[in-house]
């Protein structure tokens, strides 16, 4: 198998990995928790290396414009402060991890890591050129946010066994990565990475 060797200018991305994506959750993504296992052992090697690791959480109002009460899609979820928006227990984060809130205000949505927030301002501060991605949901915060790295000129690894999807409309998880392929994004692998 090829290997990936982790360098300095690397970061990782955990997307949205909290209890409403998860199986019971209110926005539960098909075997979402699968996910858990193989981005720790991610974890463990970006905090080995030093290297940054940032996690996205969809942080809603109660009354965020994306919910079906407001003419959204989505039933109500990950709203801010509640256990439905908190990381999983599981998800072993470091202490030092960065925490990236997104569609935090009312009348917003967004499905990027980059939508809203400082993230690429963090990373720029960060030196970082590479970012390895995995988390929730494939086909919606993933999708969004590999595409806006790739726009701002990253190079992204999607590790691919570290993502799931809705599937709202069936093969939108297989379409989102080769879409993120078609892009430009190099799909991994998550024991292909290596220190
Ligand atoms: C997401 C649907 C609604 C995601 C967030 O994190 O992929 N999906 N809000
Ligand atoms: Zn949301």
């Amino acid at each position: 198998m090829e290997t990936i060797t982790l360098q300095k200018n690397d970061a990782l991305l955990a997307v949205d990995v909290q209890y409403d994506f998860l199986p019971g959750g209110s926005l539960a993504v098909p075997q979402g928790d699968e996910v858990i296992v193989p981005l720790n052992r991610c974890i463990a090697l970006f905090v080995e290396l030093g290297l940054p690791v940032f996690a996205s959480r969809d942080w809603h109002t109660v009354d965020h414009i994306s919910f079906q009460a407001r003419g959204g899609p989505w039933p109500p979820h990950c709203v801010a402060g509640t256990h439905g928006a908190a990381f999983a227990d599981r998800l072993e984060l470091p202490l030092d991890a960065r925490i990236v809130s997104k569609a935090d205000t009312r009348d917003h949505d967004a499905y990027s890591a980059f939508g809203g927030t400082d993230f690429n301002r963090q990373l720029k501060a960060a030196g970082v050129r590479r970012l390895f991605v995995g988390g929730l949901a494939t086909d919606y915060c993933v999708l969004n946010s590999v595409r806006d790295a790739l726009a701002l000129g990253y190079a992204v690894c999607v590790l691919e066994d570290t993502v799931r999807a809705v599937d709202a409309k069936p093969g939108d998880g297989a379409r989102a990565l080769e879409e993120m392929r078609r892009l430009g994004a190099q799909c991994v692998l998550s024991e292909a990475l290596r220190s």
